[in-house]
């Protein structure tokens, strides 16, 4: 359910950009001749000439829409080029649309902070820039404004004859309040930002802009392609008065519906007959109190700082007679997804230094003879093993388990129409955190930085139990992995867990020193994890980790933080044991914050 979160009192100016008809676009880059052509991307697949992902506008002009599939588009456009998406593994391979759409970021990001919603949106928080326009080179004291920006949509400008002189006089208005002319810096920011983005990738793009990013986000569809639109406070009431629910982010769904059915609220404006106090009854104090605030324009939510994606996805869809009927064809083509999965978090491990930490897998299903046919296939999620055999594996339980349940564990027959395997909770690798394993990575590193890497990755949520856990098949990773990780649920912890730390106290589990940076801090990260897990599940105050203290090689433990060696030392010799009880002295401590 959506939370109101609290508004910043200074104004804000907010961008929303969303490049047009991307896919076509980035194939019309790599192929001029199709320029000013009607143009679609299609996944193709047999099954009527595939399904369309993207339409250029000239097709749009033509009635080809984005539901059609390619004989349906061809028959209402016969000149319409059908481009095919790039297959990998069987399926489409977005990596060149994901690429093209980081050349954009790499632009707008140099102007504010920057959001990458998706793989062609991005919010831009101006607010700065806007600021310092304003002080040094205020719009009203230009030579010229550029004539892009003059083209802006300002909304309750009216439109008429004289729409870029009606503009050029809104955008330098010397009475306009602090707010509004903050936000006239914005939009020519915006307009130059989205001259410069065509110059450097011949892509055009929309924009939004807005005192925060709902409006942002509402506004830039609304001229399309290649055009801005801008939203004055005074303007708000107006456009949310007409805005059909079902439109605004995060009521597309069931708290829409409900709007709809249980209060008769058909537009946002609507909401505005009902009290805060009232929308709080139904919906609960968060809920209703984000609702009283978007009737009203108001939405306090923040550009966050985030170049690179949230989440990794991959999916594909089986319709008509592609559909999947048996287990070991879900089984190939999950190895597929998961395959590219794997790539994919592995690249932004070795890239951006993110770990990504729950596997979802999400599919589409019918059964025969249905009696509930609003019962859906439940999404599944555990935690995130890395090394693709290990993510097929799990996807495939996952899928097990969730075809049990929606079958309610009757015989009957099924059929898959989609699949999609997610990986989410991706969070930075700290730089320079000290931990542990900072202090051993000299002493375990594998002679195949992949396997060990691999295997240490392979539990970072020891509390998502949803997948019983089994050997990899893989020996190399089996040696650290059988040992290390599987702490839960197993009688003897102890000779477990000793595993874990004693392989690195040893050093007997790895060897060689030809690791990667990048590989070193994984290790670091993920080891802090499973001894956290280890702390916090182990009751006995003197020897926390469970293991046999005397077989600490004691020249380690020298290289360990103070701390640490004080605490190992209390266990080692009891009576010499220091208070380890203040805050911050504590190895579960020095190891809690990476938790969260
Ligand atoms: P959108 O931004 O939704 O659409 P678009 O860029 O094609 O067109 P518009 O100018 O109307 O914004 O999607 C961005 C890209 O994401 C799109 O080019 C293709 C891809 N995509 C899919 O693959 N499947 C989908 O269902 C949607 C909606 C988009």
């Amino acid at each position: 359910m959506p939370v109101a979160r609290p508004e910043r009192q200074e104004p804000r100016v907010i961008a929303h950009v969303d490049m047009d008809c991307f896919y076509v676009q980035v194939e019309q880059r790599k192929n001029p001749d199709l320029r000013g052509v009607p143009t679609a991307v299609v996944q193709y697949n047999s099954w009527k000439g595939g399904g369309l992902i993207a339409v250029g506008y000239e097709a749009r002009k033509f009635g080809v829409k984005r539901s059609m599939r390619g004989d349906e588009a061809k028959r209402v456009c016969p000149d319409l080029q059908l481009v095919q998406v790039p297959v990998a593994r069987g399926k489409a391979d977005l990596n060149l649309y994901r690429s093209a759409g980081s050349e954009v970021v790499a632009i707008l990001s140099k102007k504010g902070k920057c959001e990458r919603a998706s793989i062609d949106e991005v919010y831009l928080d101006l607010t700065d820039t806007a600021k310092s326009m304003l002080l040094e080179a205020p719009p009203e004291g230009l030579d010229s404004i550029p004539e892009e920006a003059l083209k802006s949509h300002v909304l309750g400008l009216g439109s008429d004859a004289n729409k870029e002189e009606d503009v050029r006089k809104w955008l330098c208005r010397p009475d306009a309040d602090y707010e509004e002319k903050l936000l006239a810096c914005g939009a020519i920011i915006v307009a130059e930002l989205r001259i410069r983005v065509l110059h450097e990738t011949q892509f055009t793009c929309s924009a939004g802009i807005a005192h925060n990013k709902m409006l942002a986000k509402l506004a830039s569809p609304m001229h399309k392609p290649a055009q801005q639109t801008v939203v004055p406070a005074s303007s708000v009431p107006d456009l949310l008065a007409s805005l059909p629910v079902k439109k605004m982010k995060q009521l597309g769904g069931k708290l829409g519906s409900s709007l709809q059915d249980d209060l008769g609220v058909n537009t946002v404006g609507d909401l505005l007959k009902f009290s805060e106090q009232k929308l709080q009854d139904y919906y609960g104090i968060n809920t209703g109190t984000w609702l009283w605030k978007i009737a009203r324009g108001i939405s306090g939510d923040e550009v966050e700082d985030r170049l690179l994606p949230k989440s990794h996805g991959c999916g594909k869809t089986f319709p008509g007679p592609m559909t999947l009927k048996t287990t070991s064809s879900v089984k190939h083509w999950l190895n597929q997804l998961c395959e590219e999965l794997s790539d994919r978090i592995q690249s932004d491990l070795d890239q951006n230094k993110r770990i990504a930490q729950t596997l979802t897998l999400h599919a589409r299903a019918f059964k025969e003879n249905d009696l509930e046919p609003q019962k859906k296939f439940p999404s599944k999620s555990c935690a995130l093993r890395y090394g693709a055999s290990k993510i097929q594996e799990d996807a495939m339980r996952l899928f097990e388990s969730g075809l049990s349940e929606f079958l309610n564990s009757k015989n009957v027959g099924w059929g898959i129409t989609s699949l999609a395997v997610g990986a989410s909770k991706i969070i930075d690798i700290p730089n320079g955190t000290t931990s542990i394993l900072k202090y051993f990575n000299e002493k375990c590193i594998s002679s195949n930085s992949s396997d060990c890497s691999d295997a240490l990755l392979e539990e970072p949520n020891h509390t998502v139990t949803s997948i019983s856990k089994r050997d990899d098949e893989n020996p190399k990773s089996r040696a650290p992995t059988e040992s290390a990780f599987h702490t839960k649920g197993l009688s003897d912890k102890n000779a477990n867990v000793k595993g874990t730390i004693l392989r690195y106290f040893s050093g007997s589990s790895c060897s060689s020193s030809n690791q990667s940076s990048a590989n070193k801090i994984d290790l670091e990260e993920h080891e802090r994890t499973v001894i956290a897990s280890e702390l916090n599940s182990n009751p006995n105050p003197n020897n926390n980790w469970g293991f046999n203290i005397e077989e600490i090689d004691p020249s380690v433990v020298d290289e360990l933080p103070l701390e640490i060696q004080r605490e190992i030392r209390g266990w080692i010799h009891p009576s010499k044991r220091i208070n380890t009880g203040k805050r911050g002295s504590t190895i579960a401590h020095y190891f809690s914050p990476a938790r969260n």
